[in-house]
């Protein structure tokens, strides 16, 4: 049983991830997700870097509908994502395993000149192109940003998300990474 705060995120994470709008989730919204945010990062078309993210993202598509198409039908809708997500939730090490590489190679769009960290412009660019509002982007940014430095470094980044993903607590800094929940 997963609490409102959860069910919410998971709400959230749909919206994000259904990037056509369409009310499933299908590879052709990974592989767009992917394109903006190379488009928004700079990456550019045909490099390494490219080629990194597009794989990550479709690697990521593959292990969700895997995990999360209980009728085979190769969409994902709102309901069997959210049984999925409940199944998993709380195994922190499974949504570790799934996530890691995915989440490694975005960091690694946003963080443009590879020097190892990303700027708070870096990463709200990244959330801009990835469909949230500018000024939550911004401040989705800043709460990244744990130690306030202005740079988000990979392991700031990995903590925010798991954060969002597995807090119950709707007032948590890592609960309101993309905006308000209440
Ligand atoms: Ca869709
Ligand atoms: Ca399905
Ligand atoms: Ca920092």
């Amino acid at each position: 049983m997963t609490s409102d705060v959860i069910s919410t995120k998971y709400d959230r994470t749909f919206d994000m991830l259904d990037a056509d709008g369409n009310g499933v989730l299908e590879e052709r919204d990974f592989v767009g997700i992917a394109e903006s945010i190379a488009r928004a990062t700079g990456v550019a078309g045909g490099s390494a870097k490219e080629a990194m993210l597009l794989r990550e993202w479709r690697r990521s598509w593959a292990t969700l509908l895997e995990h999360t198409d209980a009728n085979g039908d190769g969409q994902i809708s709102r309901e069997e994502f959210h049984q999925a997500m409940a199944r998993a939730y709380g195994d922190a090490a499974l949504l570790e395993h799934n996530l890691r590489a995915g989440f490694e190679a975005e960091f690694a769009a946003i963080d443009a000149d590879d020097d190892g960290v990303a700027t708070v412009d870096q990463m709200a660019a990244f959330l801009v192109a990835w469909g949230l509002e500018p000024a939550q982007a911004q401040a989705a940014s800043m709460r990244l940003d744990q130690d306030g430095d202005g740079r988000i470094t990979l392991q700031e980044y990995l903590t925010g998300w798991s954060a969002f993903l597995l807090d119950e607590d709707a007032e948590a800094v890592g609960s309101t990474l993309l905006g308000s929940l209440n």
